[in-house]
């Protein structure tokens, strides 16, 4: 089966291919854009997205919203992390939690729209903490200052294989594919 991914990020279809293609899914990217809506879920965020590029005629196609969740800051910054990203970064979010509990949880909420197996919505989620320094070279956006539950590495000091064990991504991606599989038998 054949599904196209749409993001702007190449690390985020680096970790679909790795993670998806064992699986049987061959992953192809989709440059095109949708708006994301400003809501309070990742899940409506997705579904919103799903909708419009349905609408725009598109289909056979997944997409993902993802975040960070941080409950010493009432789980900001949530569905703003690309914009906290994009403006004050790592670094700036390392400031924000001096003095707060280091606790978090990463989310992924993937959307699939595929003639073959209709529309539906799978959460991943990795529990972990925020380290006091960055940590690492590898993946992209907050993973050098993310250390998954029960590790001492961040995700940036890990390979992708690694990361997409322990990852909201990676934990998306197997719910996917059972999914896939419960549709695809469903029509046996
Ligand atoms: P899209 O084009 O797929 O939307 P994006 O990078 O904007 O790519 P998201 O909106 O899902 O992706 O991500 C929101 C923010 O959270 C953004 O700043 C990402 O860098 C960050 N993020 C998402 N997944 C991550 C991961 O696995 N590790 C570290 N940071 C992540």
């Amino acid at each position: 089966m054949k599904l196209g991914l749409v993001t702007s990020n190449r690390h985020k279809l680096e970790e679909y291919r790795q993670g998806l293609e064992p699986l049987g899914v061959e992953v192809e990217h989709l440059d095109v854009d949708c708006d994301e809506i400003q809501t309070e879920t990742l899940q409506d965020v997705v579904r919103s997205c799903l909708d419009q590029l349905k609408g725009a005629g598109l289909s056979n196609f997944m997409l993902d919203d993802s975040g960070l969740f941080v409950p010493s800051l009432n789980g900001f910054p949530g569905v703003y992390s690309a914009y906290i990203m994009d403006t004050i970064g790592c670094r700036g979010m390392l400031r924000l939690l001096e003095g707060l509990g280091r606790e978090a949880r990463f989310e992924c909420c993937i959307g699939v729209c595929s003639d073959e197996l209709g529309e539906f919505t799978v959460t991943g989620v990795s529990p972990g903490m925020i380290v006091r320094e960055e940590r690492g070279t590898g993946g992209f956006g907050y993973d050098p200052i993310f250390v998954p539950e029960g590790h001492e590495l961040t995700f940036a000091q890990m390979d992708m294989a690694s990361k997409n064990e322990l990852s909201h991504r990676g934990k998306a991606m197997v719910l996917l594919a059972r999914e896939m599989e419960r549709r695809m038998g469903g029509r046996k």
